[in-house]
């Protein structure tokens, strides 16, 4: 099922000329009437007349979350403020937080494709959708809640917390699909189990459209077990809008609407482009915005890039899953860890739970990693010596894989904090 088949399955030379014409009005405007954008392209010593093909893109410099931070609050927005019809904040980890305008347009736009995401997931008006992302100054929230309702679907727009309510509305209400973070389902599926609620067979929930964090295919294949429920990868930041780029029903890549931005992976040092189907840092140009556009912004989320035409027809490139981020690496000891393959580690061995936490210290000279990881009721055990013996097999299971030395302390389960937006699983107590 398509939303939009014109664009959605247009082809790949037209999506290009399309992108094309887009970016050289993007990049007129933006010279003739920014400020911060002019004075960029002449420290790079850059003139719209220098595109003459979307290649050309890479002559444009770079932008970084730090010149959204120089030019807080409203620096960036090339509208008056009298087209700015609502902000959105994104949660900085440091500094000062990253503020977001949208015109009408622009919401517009931010609608039309998670109308387009939802359809290809399969949701549409005969569904009725819980958005359990949080409301407010998040995008999650009011994005999906906007395209929910663009494809018709009834929407309850539950946000987090109070999970035995959002249980118990889901029966009440036949809830079909599901829109939250893939930490709050399992929370949402745990909670259920507590109370008796077998998602599988006393609800009607059949989909969900999880992102906002790193999440792994073992944990998809989790929720998937423990819940019957069909779980799709969501993708967005606020500086791009919000929520916007789904994966389809085939599930093999999340599906970027070339009409509304275009993708570049690089390698995070050289930033030199990457070949395609190799991981690198992501670089978005969004064509259409206007209140705050958006030109070779590095996201910093690593992925890779897949232009072949998808099995759904669509031909839009696809991007893989988030594995990372090239800012959130950790590095321990010298080595590089994501916390995404701890996470991968963790969910191979049977007796432990999903429920996790990463402490890095530094001892000394010496940086120390210990994982809390709470331990499934089943394998749960009061006799020690049990509990010393799987403590070790995690421990070497990690070892093997991330090649660093990690102590592991087993939590009981529940003991462990949980979290109704997005997870905060590093608590790096380290001082640089
Ligand atoms: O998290 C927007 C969003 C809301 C996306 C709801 C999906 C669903 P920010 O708060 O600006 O925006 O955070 C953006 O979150 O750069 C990624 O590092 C991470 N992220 C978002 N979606 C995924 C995902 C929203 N599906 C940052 N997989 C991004 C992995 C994700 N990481």
């Amino acid at each position: 099922m398509f939303w939009n088949p014109r664009i959605e399955c247009m082809p790949k030379e037209d999506l290009q000329q399309l992108q094309y014409r887009s970016l050289k009005k993007l990049v007129n405007n933006l010279y003739s009437f920014n400020h911060f954008y002019h004075n960029k392209m002449i420290e790079q010593k850059v003139h719209p007349d220098d595109i003459t093909c979307l290649g050309d893109i890479r002559k444009l410099p770079f932008m970084y979350k730090q010149d959204l931070r120089d030019n807080y609050p409203t620096k960036m927005f090339t509208v008056p403020n009298n087209d700015i019809v609502r902000y959105h904040v994104s949660s900085g980890t440091s500094g000062k937080p990253t503020l977001v305008g949208y015109t009408r347009n622009d919401l517009d736009y931010w609608s039309e494709a998670l109308a387009r995401s939802l359809t290809s997931i399969g949701i549409g008006a005969e569904d009725t959708m819980q958005v359990s992302y949080g409301y407010g100054l998040f995008t999650g929230g009011l994005g999906l809640h906007y395209g929910a309702e663009k494809v018709g679907a009834s929407v309850l727009p539950a946000g987090t917390g109070n999970t035995e309510r959002q249980i118990e509305l889901m029966q009440d209400l036949n809830v079909t699909a599901i829109a939250c973070t893939p930490s709050y389902l399992v929370h949402i599926i745990d909670v259920a189990a507590q109370m008796g609620v077998d998602i599988r067979k006393d609800t009607h929930l059949r989909k969900a459209v999880l992102g906002a964090e790193p999440w792994t295919e073992s944990m998809r294949k989790h929720i998937e077990d423990a819940s019957g429920v069909k779980a799709y990868d969501i993708y967005g930041t606020s500086e791009q809008a919000g929520p916007m780029f789904s994966e389809c029903e085939e599930r093999d890549g999340i599906h970027i609407g070339a009409d509304i931005a275009y993708v570049e992976i690089i390698d995070p040092e050289s930033g030199e482009p990457c070949n395609e189907g190799d991981k690198g840092e992501m670089v978005v140009t969004m064509l259409k915005k206007e209140a705050m556009p958006m030109i070779r912004y590095r996201i910093k989320d690593i992925t890779s890039l897949n232009t072949e035409t998808c099995a759904c027809g669509r031909t839009s490139p696809r991007i893989s899953r988030i594995t990372g981020r090239s800012d959130d690496m950790l590095i321990i000891r010298g080595i590089n860890v994501f916390p995404s393959q701890i996470e991968y580690t963790l969910l191979q061995i049977p007796q432990v739970g999903h429920q996790y936490m990463i402490y890095i210290t530094r001892e000394g000279a010496l940086d120390n990693m210990i994982l809390q990881v709470e331990i499934k009721p089943e394998a749960f055990s009061d006799k020690v010596d049990d509990m010393i013996r799987l403590r070790a097999h995690i421990e070497s299971e990690l070892k093997k894989y991330l090649n660093i030395a990690v102590a592991v302390e087993l939590k009981a389960p529940g003991e462990l904090p949980r979290f109704d937006g997005k997870a905060k699983r590093v608590i790096d107590k380290r001082v640089f």
